[in-house]
Order: structure tokens, then C-alpha cells, then sequence
């Protein structure tokens, strides 16, 4: 018997799914392109068993549930399955819940004492021939691209044999290397992280290692141009907390924020951490590059941490106006002798989260930008969601003119995170098309819109018309047909 136990985090909008499953040939509204010819992958936590202690656990601790939406001749294909981690595969032989809360192993049982806790559930990305699914506190879980079958934890050939591996990275386009950090890889709370390069091989041929400023979450981070970005927010944790089995993070607005910069080819040594004073909290990256001396780095900021079940260290409540995030430019200079942030502009007008680019423009100057948005004007008929608001629109930040455009999805549901698909390899920057699941949360279906990426506001050109409602999801990337076939 499945039984969870009746709290918000099952219920409503983040009602579970929990389901694997085909359709060859989804129900198509409007027209999709006939160019389009590649698959789009996503994720999504969705926990296979009611939590270990019973109740009180957390959104990001479900078991990655993969989704793979393949384009081609005008048609879309769905295939959904849990990413097979070690800890699901105990878990589904116990037949039941073995790991406890998020990130704390002391709430494990004792028979998987030493296992990877991953659950594989924020970012999927095809490289090198294979889906790789990420969760930032594990290795790289492989997948196949085609069946989504597991296939299990990588080291890379041993070549890094690392406890940890981010769940953002990046493609370098003019190396083709996969660029990543991992943190706390020594241990729960440990300081350390590293950044290290992967070739379209899987040799790893970068890596730097590195010590952060307090810990922390080092969820995202970028390259620009020779160099990497690496913020760090004042979300922190500390011994007493996994001793109290409370959330693995909290929000602590004494701390500082900081940008680490360093080089791409050093070893590490050349790490500086600019501080920032004032209180900002940045989650995701939308891009960075470098200007001559100076780096900037584009991300939605806030003046607290967004995550409302990640609490404030002191017990404020959650205040969903400070925790509204905001495009913004921050930049670095690295000429001056000062290890301060030199600017904090203001970026974008509409409030959101989950930014996006053309993929091939990251760590290079580029132009355009998308975000899912919280018109916070719009009416809403559903049930609150896990965020600080509903997010109901698309919004296209042009980051050179300024100019900003933006679909509303309507009163009755939200948006999850865009990607955006390029027409063809060479095509200019922007040129193509976006994705983005629009979840109607009263009649509990998802539709995944089509829209040219450059004139969102016009609305969805095409709706791939799904018979269920997936779940809110975290991230997810466009593999073409070329990355498909190799
Ligand atoms: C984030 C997401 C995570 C996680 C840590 O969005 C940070 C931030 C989905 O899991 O484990
Ligand atoms: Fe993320």
C-alpha cells in the first residue's frame, strides 16, 4: 500500500505522478515545425515511496522522474521514466523509503549507510553519446538517451572520482567540453569544490580545485570567456542542523555574498572571491562573459533567499516580496586590487526564475535572454504552488536593447522552465524556437508550447497536448538529431 501522508507537498500542484510510460504520438494543437528534429529532456522529483520519517520532507528530495519528448516530421513522441539511482533501486528491493531527509545521511537506515543518496532529479543533459542525469550532492548518473534505461553512476574512467557533481553545466561551443563544479565532495559540509572540463571523449582535461568563502549551496555557476563565475549565496547549513534532522539549508542573512572568479586553465590558485555586502541571493545563472578586464554575470537576484522551505536561519518568516527575484547584471573588475563586486544594475522589469539562453552563446557576449515570469497583476483560479509566487509567464529579455516581451498562460495554471531550440547549427543567435510546459491546474493536463523565440508574446505556435498533468519540474536541455545518432 502507498500511503503519504497529507501534506502540501503531495497535494494540489505538486500532486505526485509517479508514472513511466509511452505515447508514440502526442495530440498535436496547431503545427509543430517539420524542421524540428531532436529530442527535449526534463525532470522532475516525483518520490517513488512515502517518506522514511513519515512526513516533513522536502520537494528537492524525490526521485528523478525523466521525461523525453523526441521531434520529428512534425510529430512528438513522450517516454517518461524514474532515473534508476542506486538509491531507488534499494529503495524499490525494500519495497520501501531507506534514505531519510534531504542531504542528512544520519536519517538513512543503517543497511545503506555509505550509499549515494542521489536522486538524479534536477538537470538532464545528452553528452557524449549518453543522458546524463544530475543531482548536485552525487556522481553523474548515465541513462540512455533512447530507452532511458539506467545504466548507473560515472566516474569517468576513474579520471574523477568525485562524491559530488553539479547539476548546471555548461557546453563550451568553441572546445565542445562540458565545463562543471562539484561541492562538498569531502564530505556533508565540507568547503571544498572543484571545476573541472570534460572532452567530447570523456577525458577530463581541465580541473581546479578550490575552497568557498562559508559553506554553501553551489548550485550554478558559469564560464566567461577564459574564465569561471562562481556565485556564492548566503544559503549555509552547520553541524546542529543535521543533528536536528532540520532543512539541510538555511537562509542567513548575516552572510555576505560573493562572486568567485578565477581561470578556466589554472589550477585553482588564482581563485578571488568578490564580496558583495548587501544582502542578495542569486539561484540560477542566465549567462556571464568577460570585457576586457571586467565580467559580468546576468542572473535573477533577490534580497533573501527564494526557496521558501529552505527557512531563514533566525526564524523570520518567509516574505515572498524580498524573496521576488530580479534580472540583474553584476559585474567584477578583475584590474582592480579590490576584491569587491564593482555593480549590481538592474537587468529586466518582470520578476522570475528558471533564466534560459541560446545555449551555444553561453560564456560569450550574447543578446538574448528568456525567464519564466510572475505577473503578479494576473488573476490565478488554482492552488498555491511551491514557489514565491505563480509563475505564469513567458517573458524575452533582449539584454542589449532592453526590450522585454511576454505571454501570460492564463488564470489557470503556471510555466515550467523554457529551452530554447536553435533552427538549425549555424543559425543565428536566438533564431528558433522555445519550449515550456504549461500546466493547467484545474483540469490537471500539461501542454508543451512551441513558440518562435523570438516573438514570444504572440503566443504558443503549437501545444503538444499531453493526457496527464506532469509535475513541477526543475530542469531540462535540447539534445538535435546529430547528438541523438552519435
Ligand atoms: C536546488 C535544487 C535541488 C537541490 C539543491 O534549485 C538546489 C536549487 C532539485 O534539487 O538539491
Ligand atoms: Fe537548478
Amino acid at each position: 500500500m502507498v500511503h503519504f501522508p497529507q501534506e502540501p507537498i503531495y497535494a494540489d500542484v505538486l500532486r505526485l505522478v509517479r508514472l513511466e510510460g509511452d505515447i508514440g504520438d502526442i495530440e498535436i494543437e496547431g503545427e509543430i515545425p517539420a524542421e524540428m528534429d531532436g529530442a527535449f529532456y526534463r525532470v522532475h522529483p516525483d518520490p517513488q515511496f512515502a517518506p522514511k520519517a513519515g512526513g516533513g520532507d522536502q520537494f528537492f528530495n524525490g526521485d528523478g522522474m525523466v521525461t523525453m519528448f523526441r521531434f520529428k516530421d512534425g510529430k512528438v513522441s513522450f517516454k517518461q521514466r524514474y532515473a534508476k539511482t542506486d538509491k531507488w533501486k534499494l529503495e524499490n528491493e525494500a519495497g520501501r523509503a531507506l534514505f531519510g531527509s534531504y542531504r542528512n545521511p544520519r536519517t538513512d537506515d543503517p543497511s545503506v549507510i555509505g550509499e549515494h543518496r542521489g536522486t538524479a532529479n534536477t538537470n538532464v543533459l545528452v553528452f557524449g553519446g549518453d543522458l546524463l542525469a544530475m543531482k548536485e550532492d552525487s556522481p553523474c548518473l548515465v541513462m540512455d538517451k533512447h530507452t532511458l534505461d539506467t545504466d548507473g553512476y560515472t566516474d569517468w574512467n576513474g579520471e574523477l572520482p568525485l562524491r559530488t557533481f553539479g547539476a548546471h553545466p555548461k557546453i563550451d561551443m568553441e572546445t565542445g567540453n562540458f565545463c562543471n563544479i562539484s561541492y562538498a565532495a569531502k564530505g556533508d559540509l565540507s568547503t571544498d569544490g572543484t571545476y573541472f572540463e570534460i572532452d567530447r571523449d570523456g577525458n577530463v582535461v581541465a580541473r581546479a580545485e578550490f575552497e568557498v568563502p562559508y559553506y554553501t549551496m553551489l548550485h550554478d555557476f558559469c564560464i566567461a570567456g577564459d574564465y569561471v563565475v562562481i556565485p556564492v549565496s548566503p544559503y549555509s547549513s552547520d553541524p546542529s542542523v543535521l543533528e536536528q534532522d532540520r532543512p539541510h539549508f538555511y537562509y542567513d542573512r548575516s552572510l555576505p555574498t560573493y562572486l568567485g572568479v578565477m581561470r578556466r586553465d589554472g589550477d585553482g590558485s588564482d581563485m578571488r572571491w568578490f564580496k558583495h555586502e548587501e544582502g542578495m541571493c542569486s539561484c540560477h545563472v542566465m549567462n556571464a562573459f568577460a570585457e576586457g578586464t571586467k565580467i559580468q554575470l546576468d542572473t535573477p537576484v533577490s534580497k533573501i533567499g527564494s526557496l521558501p522551505f529552505f527557512p531563514d536561519k533566525d526564524g523570520a518568516p518567509f516574505d515572498p516580496e524580498l524573496a521576488m527575484t530580479e534580472l540583474a547584471r553584476i559585474t567584477v573588475d578583475l584590474a582592480s586590487n579590490e576584491d569587491v563586486v564593482e555593480s549590481v544594475t538592474k537587468l529586466g522589469e518582470a520578476p522570475g526564475e528558471f533564466p534560459r539562453i541560446d545555449d551555444r552563446m553561453a560564456g560569450k557576449p550574447y543578446e538574448h535572454g528568456w525567464m519564466i515570469t510572475y505577473d503578479l497583476e494576473k488573476p490565478y483560479n488554482g492552488p498555491p504552488g511551491p514557489f514565491a509566487g505563480v509563475i505564469n509567464t513567458l517573458t524575452h529579455f533582449n539584454v542589449k536593447t532592453g526590450k522585454e516581451e511576454s505571454w501570460w498562460c492564463g488564470p489557470d495554471g503556471s510555466l515550467q522552465e523554457p529551452c530554447f531550440i536553435p533552427r538549425s547549427k549555424d543559425a543565428p543567435e536566438g533564431d528558433g524556437w522555445l519550449v515550456a510546459l504549461v500546466d493547467d491546474h484545474l483540469r490537471n493536463y500539461s501542454d508543451l508550447c512551441i513558440f518562435d523565440a523570438l516573438d514570444v508574446a504572440k503566443g504558443p505556435i503549437a501545444r503538444a497536448k499531453l493526457p496527464i498533468r506532469l509535475r513541477q519540474g526543475l530542469h531540462g536541455n535540447w539534445a538535435a538529431a546529430d547528438l541523438l545518432a552519435a
